[in-house]
């Protein structure tokens, strides 16, 4: 099982790579962490001797960007998240997680 976050601007170019490939996968929207901003989490059920196909096709289609994390305001919020100033970090190309799987059932 491979899983991806990836960022929402690059989620479609890559889900059509996948179908074109013939890779079945599964998108749930999630919010990174840190930025608190919507992204993309692919879930892909693949055969082993695939997954340097898959990495392969995200690496293709998905792209690293500078992000800027607006000043967060501490009104009415947690005065620990409180950040005064606009931060810029690196986001992405993708992170990605491979995991094995006990077994694959479909009903
Ligand atoms: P976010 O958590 O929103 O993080 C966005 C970007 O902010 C990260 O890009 C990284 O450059 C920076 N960042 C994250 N945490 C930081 C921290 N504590 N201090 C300084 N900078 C920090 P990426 O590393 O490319 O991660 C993109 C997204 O992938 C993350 O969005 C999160 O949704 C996911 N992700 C990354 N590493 C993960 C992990 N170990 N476990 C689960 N999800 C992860």
């Amino acid at each position: 099982m491979v899983i991806a976050i990836v960022q929402d601007k690059d989620s479609n170019r890559l889900s059509q790579a996948l179908v074109e490939s013939n890779i079945r996968a599964t998108k749930l929207a999630s919010t990174g962490g840190f930025l608190k901003s919507g992204n993309t989490t692919f879930m892909i059920g693949i055969e082993e001797d695939r997954i340097e196909g898959v990495l392969a096709l995200i690496k293709e289609n998905c792209q690293s960007r500078e992000q800027v994390m607006a000043p967060l305001s501490s009104i009415g919020g947690n005065v620990e998240s409180y950040v005064p100033y606009p931060v810029e970090v690196q986001v992405g190309g993708a992170t990605v997680f491979i995991l094995p799987i006990d077994q694959f059932i479909q009903f």
